[in-house]
């Protein structure tokens, strides 16, 4: 199959006029991809991504075609899915302050031009969830848009659709979530096109790459807050002289293990499954 996007943890591979999504077990820290894989990383966001798309069918329609008849190499962590064009903007929907949210709260005291109270902090909830949209840079870091240039950018009736799918897939995102003792703090999606102009959710959703998943049991406003999948990867990497530029350290067996049964544990909370290494399941 012939590989049209190599991203820094996911492969996306054309089969005819269908796309097929390839989840890897790599996992980055500080936006640097380690040597030593999670294994069973890729089947996990695979299935919790579809699980997603399920729920969400009644928000919007989105890219899946199946997450089974995908080759049999990559069975359990792939996506068939219809290729679209892809809306230039990343669709980001916050509750919480965290990242670039944070970043452009200290410095305006507002969001995606979106005034917020004062006294907020790292890790503070918003009085609701904020659309706050992004470019999608080919290289460098995403530049904050407002909706304005959204609604130039796309159109003002699509400009539109994005933010209420955006803001509606958070919502039900989050209020799942909250039954299961996690925090979504926020999450990113991306939408494309089909052939008649329907808007579609694409890429992957509310999966821990995509979003900050944060223990409800642990948060506390006013500083960083622990993330659910990554944090033993964080704290057994900043006590390395690592400076945080690639090539990143390997990661020792016991920490793999940790990690792994961190997204084991995410993946069986939400989705009240047991596990997704046994049994992939699909749509198709
Ligand atoms: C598409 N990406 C991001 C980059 C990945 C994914 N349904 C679609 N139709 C057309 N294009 C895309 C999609 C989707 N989803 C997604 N880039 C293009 C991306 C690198 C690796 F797995």
């Amino acid at each position: 199959m012939e590989l049209v996007h190599s991203g820094k943890v996911r492969e996306l591979y054309a089969d005819g006029d269908d796309l097929i999504m390839v989840a890897s077990d790599r996992v980055s820290v500080y936006d640097v991809v380690l040597p030593t894989p999670i294994p069973g990383k890729g089947r996990i966001l695979t299935q919790l991504s579809l699980w997603w798309f399920g729920q969400l069918s009644g928000v919007i329609p989105n890219h899946v075609i199946s997450g089974t008849d995908v080759p049999s190499q990559w069975e359990g962590r792939a996506i068939r899915c219809r290729r679209l064009r892809m809306l230039p903007v990343e669709c980001i929907a916050r509750g919480y302050l965290a990242g670039l949210g944070l970043a452009s709260y200290r410095e305006t005291g507002a969001i995606s031009g979106v005034r917020l109270p004062p006294g907020l902090g790292e890790g503070s909830r918003l009085p609701e969830p904020v659309f706050t949209p992004t470019t999608k840079a080919a290289a460098g870091h995403d530049e904050p848009m407002s909706y304005g240039e959204v609604e130039a950018l796309v159109g003002g009736s699509v400009a539109a659709e994005l933010r209420r799918a955006t803001l509606e897939v958070y919502r039900r995102g989050v209020e799942l979530a909250a039954r299961r003792g996690i925090i979504i703090a926020d999450t990113k999606l991306e939408f494309g096109l089909a052939g008649d102009g329907t808007v579609m959710l694409a890429d992957e959703v509310l999966t821990p790459d995509s979003s900050r998943f944060w223990p409800a049991s642990e948060w506390t406003p006013g500083r960083p807050q622990p993330s659910l999948d990554k944090q033993f990867l964080r704290d057994w990497s900043a006590g390395l002289d690592w400076d945080r530029r690639p090539p990143g350290p390997a990661i020792p067996d016991d920490v793999v293990a940790a990690t792994q049964a961190r997204y084991q544990e995410l993946y069986a909370r939400l989705t009240g499954r047991e596990g997704a290494a046994d049994r992939p399941r699909g749509r198709g």
